[in-house]
C-alpha cells in the first residue's frame, strides 16, 4: 500500500476542526505491519552489493591498496584511491559543512574508519569476504583522538559565536556571590534503528537513489553536482525513514561511490552500512567543554554570565557544537560574555544531533543555576522565576511568546515541587536516596520556505503532494490535517505523498521547522484550491450554483453548501462531474515574489542559506520547556534510576497534540540517554570509537524510561508560523540532562559536571 491508497482513519467532520485533533500517525499502521517500504529494503533484479573498507589508522596516508586477493575472491569491482571517478566537487549547502565537497577515497587519512575502498560483489556475503582481503599499506601520522586530549586554548575562536552585552568581567568581579564551574559532554551518536546506506540505479544518464533522507532535494543536488548531470535527471526517493535525529540531512562523500560503481557496472548497486560504520562514517554530536562563571547578588539576582567553551570538529570540515546556543537566552542578566572555540581532532566531521548546541549548552547553564541556587540558599525553581528576562537581550527584541514562567509553575504544580526539602540527601526510601531536580530548555523557531501541490481527484479526494520527508515525526499526518481544514473535507478524504525529490520543494526535516513551514505551504495551496473550485462552481454554466451571489458558497465537510439551508448541496465529485472536470491541481509556494527565478527556486529548496533565524522580523521566537525529574540513587552501588519526569512546554499551537506529546517524550528519553548512558569512547592512541555498536554504546531501553507526563502551556504564535505553532521536535531533549544531574545532586550531594552520570562518578 502506498501513502496515496491509505486513507486517514480518524474522521473529523471536515468542518475546519482537524488541526488540533489527536489523530494517530498516518504511517503508523504501515510501519507496524511491515508494509512501509524503507529505502534499503527495495529489491532490484541484477543488483550488486557493496561494502566499504575502513581505514585502520587515525591519520596519515595510503601508500598502496592491493586488490588482487579481493578480485580473485569474487569482487566484481573494487574502487580505490587510484581510481579516477570523474566526480566534481559538490556545492556546500550549509556554508558550514564542506563534507559534501570532500571527494571520496582520498589518499589522506583523517580519521579511523574512513573509507579506503569500495568492494562490489554478487552478494553481501561475497562482498564482505572480498573486502576482508583488501590489503592497505599506510604511512601513519600522529593522532589527536578527541577534545579531552587538547589544552584549554586549543583550536580557533568562532568569531560568529561571540556574544556580549554590558561589561561581564567587571560585573563578575564586583558580584557578592560567584560560581565558577567546568562542564563536559562526551561524543554522542544518533543510533537510529535504520542504518545509513543507499541503492543507486542509472537509466541512461538519469540517476535514481533510494536512500533514507531528511532532505531529498539537497541530496539530489549533491548527486547532480558530483556527477555533472542536471538536477532534473536525479531522483532521490525516501518515503519512510527509520529514524534520523539529524544524521540523514546531508550527503557524505562515501555516498558518491555507490552511483559511481553502479555506472561502471551498468546495474543497480546497494550499500548498507554496518552498525559499527554507523558510528564513524557520519558525525554524531561533538564532545564539548565549557567554563561558566555566574556573578549574582545575595538574593540570587544574576549580575553576570561569562562563558568560554569549546567543541571538537574534524581536520577537514567544521561543525561547531555551540555551547552558547541556549546560555544567553535563559536569564535576564545585565552583563554577558560568551565565546566558543573549535578544535580539530581526528574524527569524521561531527553533525547535528537532536537539539544541536542547545542540549550541551543547557547542561552548562542549568547545572550552574542549580549551583547558584545552593550557594545563595534559594529554591532552584524560585531562582529561575526571579531571573526570567522580560525581553531577548541578545537581539534586543521582545519575545514573540515566552511562556516559560507558566511552564515552570504549571510543571512544578503537577510534579508536587512544593513538597521538596532544599537540603541534599533529605529524602530516602530504604537504600535509595531520592532527589528532585528542575531545569529549563529552549529551541529557536527557524523559518524557511516550502512548496506544496494539492490535487483534487474526480472522486473528490484531496492529495497533498510535497517532497518534504516524514522521518517519524508526523509530517504525513499534520499535512493531511492542514489540507482537510483549508480545503474543507474530512481528513479521511485526504492522502499525502512525500519523500521524493521530483515532488514540490521543501526544506530539511531538521531544525524543528518542517511542520511550521509545510503546514504554511499546504494551507496556502489548499486554500487556493478551494477558492478555485468555488470559483468554478459560481461561474461554470453547467454548475448547479451558476450565477448565485459570490462569497456565499462554502465548501464544508466535502460538500459545496449554499447559504440557504434548504437549498441543495453537492459533493465535490458531483460538482466536478456536472462541469465536466476530472479534477484540479494547484501548486503554491511561500517564497517571496522576487524569488521566483529557476535558479533562486532551486537554491531555496537545496540550501540552508534561505533559513531565517529566530530573530527575523520584530520578535525573538523560541520554544520553551521546564523539566522536573525524580531520581533514585542506590546508596551503596551508585546506580541512578529516573523514576518520574514531568515536563511543561510552550511550543505555541499544537497541530496534533498526540504526535507532539510523542515528540516531547522521545526527546526526553534521548535526554535520559544523554544524562545517564550515552558516551562515545575514543581510543586515545588512534581515535577509534571503541564502543561502536548497540551493545556497548548504551541508549535508554524501556526499563530505563519512567512515566513521563507532558503538559502544554503554549498559546498560538502567528509570528512563528502561519498556523501559530512553534518547533516541537527537538526542544524536548534540551534541559533534561541538567534536570537529572540536579536531581542526582539533590539525592546524593554530589555534583556531576561531566556527562554521563555513571555509577563510578557517584561512589
Ligand atoms: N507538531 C505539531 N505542532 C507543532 C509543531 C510540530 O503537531 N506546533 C508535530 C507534528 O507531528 C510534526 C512534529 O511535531 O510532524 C515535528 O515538527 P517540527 O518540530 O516542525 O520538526 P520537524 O518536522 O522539522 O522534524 C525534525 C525534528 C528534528 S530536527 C529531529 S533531530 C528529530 C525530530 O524532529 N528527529 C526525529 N523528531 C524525530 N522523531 C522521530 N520519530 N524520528 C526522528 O529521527
Ligand atoms: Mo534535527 S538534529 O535538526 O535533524
Amino acid at each position: 500500500m502506498t501513502p496515496l491508497d491509505m486513507p486517514m482513519k480518524h474522521g473529523d467532520a471536515g468542518d475546519g476542526a482537524s488541526i488540533g485533533q489527536r489523530l494517530s500517525r498516518h504511517d503508523g499502521k504501515l510501519k507496524i505491519t511491515g508494509s512501509a517500504d524503507y529505502a534499503l529494503e527495495r529489491q532490484f533484479e541484477h543488483a550488486a552489493y557493496a561494502v566499504l573498507v575502513p581505514a585502520t589508522i587515525g591519520a596519515g596516508r595510503i601508500v598502496s591498496v592491493d586488490t588482487a586477493a579481493a578480485l580473485s575472491a569474487g569482487a566484481i569491482l573494487v574502487l580505490t584511491p587510484e581510481d579516477d571517478l570523474g566526480l566534481a566537487q559538490a556545492t556546500t549547502f550549509t556554508g558550514q559543512r564542506p563534507e559534501g565537497a570532500f571527494l571520496p577515497l582520498p589518499h589522506e587519512i583523517r580519521f579511523d574508519g574512513q573509507s579506503v575502498a569500495l568492494v562490489v560483489a554478487e552478494s553481501l556475503e561475497a562482498a564482505t569476504e572480498a573486502a576482508r582481503r583488501i590489503k592497505v599499506t599506510y604511512e601513519a601520522a600522529p593522532v589527536t583522538a578527541s577534545l579531552v586530549q587538547t589544552p584549554e586554548d586549543a583550536g580557533t575562536v568562532g568569531e560568529q559565536f561571540n556574544v556580549a552585552w554590558g561589561d561581564a568581567q567587571a560585573a563578575y568581579a564586583d558580584a557578592p556571590v560567584k560560581i565558577e564551574a567546568d562542564y563536559h559532554t562526551p561524543r554522542e551518536y544518533h543510533a537510529a534503528m535504520e542504518p545509513h546506506g543507499l541503492i543507486a540505479k542509472w537509466d541512461g544518464d538519469r540517476l535514481t537513489v533510494w536512500q533514507p533522507s531528511q532532505w531529498v532535494h539537497a541530496m539530489a543536488r549533491n548527486y547532480s553536482d558530483w556527477f555533472g548531470i542536471p538536477m532534473e535527471d536525479v531522483r532521490v526517493v525516501s518515503p519512510y525513514v527509520g529514524g534520523g535525529f539529524g544524521s540523514k540531512g546531508f550527503n557524505y562523500g562515501w555516498e558518491a561511490l555507490v552511483p559511481a560503481a553502479a555506472r561502471r557496472l551498468g546495474r543497480p548497486v546497494k550499500l548498507a552500512l554496518s552498525r559499527p560504520q554507523n558510528f564513524n562514517l557520519y558525525g554524531g554530536r561533538a564532545s564539548t567543554r565549557q567554563t561558566l562563571k555566574l556573578g549574582a547578588t545575595k538574593d540570587g539576582m544574576l549580575q553576570s554570565i561569562l562563558l568560554t567553551g569549546a567543541s571538537e570538529t574534524s581536520t577537514y570540515g567544521v561543525w561547531p557544537e555551540q555551547v552558547g546556543a541556549a546560555t544567553p537566552l535563559m536569564y535576564g542578566t545585565p552583563n554577558y560574555r560568551g565565546q566558543q572555540r573549535i578544535v580539530q581532532v581526528n574524527t569524521v566531521t561531527p553533525g547535528a544531533l537532536r537539539g544541536p548546541g542547545k542540549a550541551p549548552s543547557a547542561f552548562g547553564i542549568e547545572s550552574a543555576m542549580d549551583e547558584l541556587a545552593y550557594a545563595v540558599g534559594i529554591d532552584p525553581l524560585e531562582i529561575r522565576l526571579r531571573n526570567q528576562p522580560d525581553h531577548d537581550r541578545m537581539s534586543n527584541k521582545p519575545w514573540s511568546t515566552r511562556r516559560l514562567r507558566e511552564a515552570l509553575t504549571e510543571g512544578a504544580a503537577a510534579f508536587g515541587w512544593d513538597k521538596r526539602p532544599m537540603a541534599p540527601r533529605s529524602m530516602r526510601d530504604g537504600h535509595q536516596l531520592i532527589g528532585w531536580g528542575v531545569a529549563t530548555g529552549t529551541f529557536p523557531v527557524i523559518r524557511n520556505y516550502g512548496e506544496a501541490e494539492i490535487r483534487v481527484t474526480a472522486e473528490g479526494r484531496v492529495e497533498v503532494v510535497s517532497g518534504a520527508t516524514d522521518i517519524g515525526q508526523g509530517t504525513y499526518t499534520v499535512l493531511a490535517q492542514t489540507a482537510a481544514d483549508a480545503f474543507g473535507v474530512p481528513v479521511d478524504e485526504v492522502s499525502v505523498r512525500l519523500g521524493d525529490s521530483s515532488l514540490p520543494g521543501s526544506p530539511v526535516a531538521g531544525g524543528s521547522k518542517l511542520a511550521g513551514v509545510m503546514t504554511g505551504a499546504v494551507h496556502k495551496a489548499a486554500t487556493a484550491a478551494r477558492e478555485e473550485l468555488i470559483g468554478l462552481a459560481l461561474t461554470h454554466p453547467d454548475s448547479p450554483f451558476h450565477g448565485i451571489e459570490a462569497n456565499t458558497l462554502e465548501l464544508k465537510g466535502g460538500r459545496l453548501t449554499p447559504p440557504r439551508a434548504d437549498a441543495p448541496n453537492v459533493t465535490v465529485a458531483e460538482l466536478l462531474r456536472a462541469i465536466g472536470r476530472d479534477g484540479l491541481t494547484v501548486r503554491r509556494d511561500t517564497l517571496p515574489e522576487d524569488m521566483q527565478s529557476p535558479e533562486e527556486r532551486k537554491r531555496a529548496w537545496t540550501t540552508m542559506t534561505t533559513a531565517q533565524g529566530p530573530t527575523v522580523g520584530d520578535y525573538s521566537q523560541h520554544s520553551w520547556c521546564a523539566h522536573f525529574a525524580e531520581v533514585r540513587v542506590d546508596e551503596d552501588f551508585g546506580t541512578v534510576r529516573v523514576s518520574r519526569i514531568v515536563s511543561a512546554f510552550d511550543c505555541g499551537l499544537l497541530y496534533n497534540p498526540k504526535l507532539v506529546e510523542s515528540q516531547w517524550q522521545g526527546g526526553i528519553i534521548m535526554g535520559i540517554g544523554m544524562a545517564l548512558f550515552e558516551e562515545g569512547l575514543v581510543d586515545a592512541r588512534n581515535g577509534r570509537v571503541v564502543n561502536n555498536n548497540l551493545g556497548d554504546y548504551l541508549v535508554p531501553t524501556n526499563a530505563d524510561v519512567p512515566e513521563i507526563q507532558v503538559i502544554s502551556v503554549g498559546i498560538p504564535d502567528t509570528n512563528a508560523s502561519l498556523l501559530g505553532g512553534k518547533g516541537v521536535g527537538e526542544v524536548g531533549i534540551v534541559g533534561v540532562a541538567p534536570a537529572i544531574a540536579n536531581a542526582v545532586f539533590h539525592a546524593t550531594g554530589k555534583r556531576v559536571r561531566d556527562l554521563p552520570i555513571t555509577l563510578e562518578k557517584l561512589i
